[in-house]
């Protein structure tokens, strides 16, 4: 099959799915696009000592290709990378893959009803669809901290682990205690000599099971495999069922407080320790944090959470608010990810030249996260308010591909597919509403863009979200032959 021509940004998650389902489908006419060089996305570069996923395994696979493992309960990074490497081979993808191709900018053609789209080495390439899965998590954030650049010691972000730099018996600062610091900070703590840890905001934190599944349960998926399925049906359903109602402070709330308030208490002795990890917003408002090591870490004689803003950075250390100035070899940026600006850094230019920056200069928003009105044949994988803290997000994923290959079966030949504004309008009234039953606006967070719209998490169940995309495309989009 030679039409539709498709090239799909980005080899993570997202782009590998879009590519082995259109190959599922019979369709071979795609090229898959990535700047790195190799597959993975963020599991290709994160890195960092402990980084791992805090959903289940078996949860946090494609459907088409379950994961199956008897023993480990959640993933780490390398298990995660091989598995997108072994899908990627499977699916006999790579001679689809185009790596180290940055796509920096994409014009849709009036004339030719086909999008122009351009690495960053020149190359030109025409195609009838774009497919974008370059994700929201990839593009990292350096704080902007008076004197950064003076600093002269080791210095690296999460997402950029300097392997290079032995951490052994250094002073080490965190700047930071998101998700990825909480898994970072115990194998940090463990090398360096001392660590500062600096807070900005305390996070909620809720024990994570074990990582290891018990005997009986090892036995049961070693000899009936179907329990691996059923556990993931089973994980699904309980994350969606108890854990989707915290973000609208509904049913599980307060149970999910009360049991990360009795996490904190187990982990922490010391009452003053505890009250700069107390939260004071709604718990759900920011990604709450599985874990079990982060505050036991901070328990550590060699550890010291600094909850003093920082005032500036010097040739040798972070000086707060307070006056002090902390001395040290290395400091590791955890501080989270450009994650309001999605495409960019791309050019992205639809109908009549009109530029997707400008579309969204009042923050990111797409037709189900996934199509805009006025840029035709482009499709968003992991677009505008479709992420999740409360589920698998390769289930969103999934949802996001079946829709688009529905969008593809509506092109008979060579056309214009493009969201109706009116289907827009009416799908930007149902998400503002869902979202402002949320608590997002409760706390500063990356979901939020600095003028405080929230333009990334999906605001209600991934039920819901799998029925939205389920339905049939042809009442939203329409199709014009060119
Ligand atoms: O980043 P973050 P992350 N001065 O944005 C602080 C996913 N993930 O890399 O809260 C001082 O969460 C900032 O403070 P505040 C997951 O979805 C998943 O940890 O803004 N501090 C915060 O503490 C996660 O949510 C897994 O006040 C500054 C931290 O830096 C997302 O990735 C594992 C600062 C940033 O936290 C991002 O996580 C890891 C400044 N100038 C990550 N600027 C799984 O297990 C920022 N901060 C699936």
């Amino acid at each position: 099959m030679t039409f539709p021509t498709i090239a799909i940004i980005g080899a993570g998650f997202g782009g590998l799915c879009m590519a082995a389902e259109l190959r599922r489908a019979g369709i071979d006419s795609f090229t898959v696009f990535e700047k790195a060089d190799d597959v993975g996305g963020i599991w290709r570069d994160n890195t960092y000592p402990g980084c791992g996923c805090d959903v289940p395994s078996h949860l946090y696979s494609f459907s088409f290709e379950k994961y199956r493992d008897v023993s480990l309960r959640y993933p780490e990074q390398r298990e995660i990378l091989a598995y997108l490497q072994q899908v990627t081979d499977k699916y006999d993808l790579r001679r689809h893959l185009r790596t180290g191709a940055e796509i920096v900018s994409a014009d849709y053609s009036e004339a030719t009803g086909r999008w122009v789209i351009r690495t960053a080495t020149g190359e030109e390439h025409v195609v009838d669809i774009v497919v974008s899965a370059v994700g929201q998590l990839h593009r990292p954030k350096l704080p902007e901290i008076a004197g950064r650049e003076d600093f002269r010691g080791a210095a690296f972000h999460t997402a950029r682990w300097d392997h290079g730099v032995d951490l052994t018996g250094k002073d080490v600062a965190v700047i930071g205690t998101g998700s990825s610091a909480a898994q970072l900070l115990p194998h940090v703590a463990r090398a360096a000599r001392h660590v500062d840890v600096y807070q900005r905001t305390p996070n909620w934190v809720v024990p994570k099971p074990g990582a290891e599944f018990g005997r009986f349960t090892r036995w049961a998926f070693s000899r009936f495999p179907f329990t691996q399925s059923l556990y993931r049906a089973l994980t699904y359903f309980a994350a969606d069922i108890a854990l989707s109602p915290v973000i609208t402070r509904g049913w599980s709330a307060r149970p999910a407080e009360w049991v990360a308030r009795r996490h904190l208490r187990r982990g922490v002795a010391d009452p003053a320790l505890r009250a700069k990890l107390t939260p004071d917003y709604p718990i759900g408002c920011k990604r709450v944090l599985i874990d079990n090591a982060f505050y036991p870490t901070l328990n550590r004689d060699n550890v010291n959470l600094v909850t003093d803003g920082i005032a500036g950075m010097t040739a040798t250390g972070i000086e707060t608010v307070d006056g002090k100035h902390r001395a040290v070899d290395a400091v590791v940026y955890a501080t989270g990810f450009r994650t309001t600006e999605f495409l960019v850094p791309m050019r992205v230019r639809g109908r009549g030249g009109v530029s997707l920056d400008e579309r969204w200069a009042d923050g990111a928003e797409a037709y189900l996260g996934m199509a805009l009105p006025e840029f035709p044949n482009l499709f968003l994988v992991h677009g505008p308010n479709t992420i999740l803290g409360h589920n698998s997000n390769i289930f969103m994923i999934e949802c996001q591909v079946g829709h688009v290959l529905n969008c593809l079966r509506m092109l008979s030949g060579p056309g214009r597919l493009e969201v109706r504004p009116d289907a827009m309008r009416e799908y930007r009234r149902s998400l503002e509403k869902a979202i402002g039953r949320t608590v997002w606006d409760g706390c500063q967070s990356w979901y939020r863009t600095a003028a405080g719209r929230v333009t990334n998490p999906w605001p209600a169940s991934t039920v819901r979200y799998r029925r939205l995309t389920r339905r049939s495309p042809a009442a939203a989009f329409r199709v014009t032959s060119t």
